[in-house]
């Protein structure tokens, strides 16, 4: 939906499942008047007022009174229709909202929540407290087959888009990047590596992803030609101490600091290396190698 687009009540009716009667309703007996009429007279939305409208549309679904519902979303502080979503919903409630757009594969609605929250908060202030409950919520759904692999697919899909461009949008500078980050050999989880790569570059501190499954040897590679100072690995599946990457790392962590992420090392041991519990720590263990 982008900015300044102009909807009928028709439109507005469909893209949020309502009868246009009821759209007509809010107006006249709650004032959710459109800011615009046309020349002839005809109603049109713009994205504000839509956001609005949708917000209201959530508030009654809650249970909430509609003059009250309406009160809240006419309020001049929440005419930010995105902070006044994340103040009223909580992490949990957005989580639901988030899951039930992958659900029907609203991929516009996914990227609308996602981009509302991060412009809002950043990734930095978003990951722990309310991307990590939603990622929880879409495994837990998936691996209790109530939601399609393709959901769990378009979510993740959408999420690792919106951190890429966020990423693009942001990354600086000159001087060649220290931290080399990669997600375990096999593990097909990269999320959090590229949720760690935004919330560095939103701290003006650029790093290098080599993504989902490096093999060992190429993390060994990567490490002799570019010298890094800290090296980030993530992994969400168990590793197995001893194996080839388990004996890299133990070799890499002479040379770089290396920081390790995901429930995956929770039974591994790598002298020197440190286990980051959250996106929060993991940012302060990079950053403290880091000499700006
Ligand atoms: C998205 C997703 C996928 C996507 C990944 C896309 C991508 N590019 O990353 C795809 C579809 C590819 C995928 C594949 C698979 N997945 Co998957 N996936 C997930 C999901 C929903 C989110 C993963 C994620 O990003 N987690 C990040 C956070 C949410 O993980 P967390 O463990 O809760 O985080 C904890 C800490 O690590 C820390 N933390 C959180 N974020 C951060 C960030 C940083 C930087 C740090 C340091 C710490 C930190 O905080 C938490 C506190 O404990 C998880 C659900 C889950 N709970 O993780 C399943 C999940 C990890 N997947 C699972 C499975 C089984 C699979 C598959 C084997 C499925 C299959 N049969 O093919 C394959 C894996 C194949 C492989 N070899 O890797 C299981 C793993 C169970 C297990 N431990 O054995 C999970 C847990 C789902 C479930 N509930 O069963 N998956």
């Amino acid at each position: 939906m982008p900015p300044g687009v102009v909807w009928s009540v028709g439109d507005v009716a469909s893209a949020l499942d309502l009868p246009a009667s009821t759209v007509r309703t809010w107006e006249r007996r709650y004032g959710l008047a459109p800011s615009v009429r046309t020349p002839g007279g005809h109603r049109r939305y713009d994205t504000a007022d839509v956001e609005r409208m949708r917000l209201m549309q959530r508030l009654v679904g809650q249970g909430v009174a509609p003059a009250e519902a309406a009160r809240t979303v006419l309020r001049d502080d929440l005419l930010q229709p995105a902070a006044a979503v994340l103040r009223l919903e909580g992490p949990e409630q957005w989580a639901v909202d988030v899951v039930r757009a992958g659900r029907v594969l609203d991929a516009r609605r996914i990227r609308a929540m996602l981009h509302e929250l991060v412009d809002a908060r950043g990734v930095g202030g978003s990951w722990d407290e309310y991307l990590v409950p939603m990622l929880r919520r879409l495994g837990e759904d998936w691996a209790c087959g109530s939601l399609g692999v393709e959901s769990e697919h378009l979510v993740s899909d959408v999420l690792l888009t919106m951190l890429r461009t966020r990423v693009e949008t942001l990354v600086p500078g000159d001087a060649p990047p220290s931290i080399m980050m990669a997600s375990a050999e096999d593990d097909q989880h990269s999320l959090p590596v590229v949720a760690l790569q935004a919330a560095l570059a939103e701290r003006g501190i650029e790093a290098h992803v080599f993504g989902q499954r490096l093999p060992a040897a190429a993390l060994a590679t990567v490490v002799a030609r570019t010298q890094p100072q800290a090296v980030f690995v993530w992994a969400s599946m168990p590793r197995p101490t001893g194996d080839r990457l388990h004996r890299v790392l133990t070799a890499l962590s002479a040379q770089a600091r290396i920081v390790l992420g995901g429930p995956g090392w929770e039974h591994t041991t790598i002298p020197q290396a440190r286990h980051a519990r959250d996106l929060s720590s993991a940012l302060a263990a990079l950053a403290a190698e880091i000499a700006y």
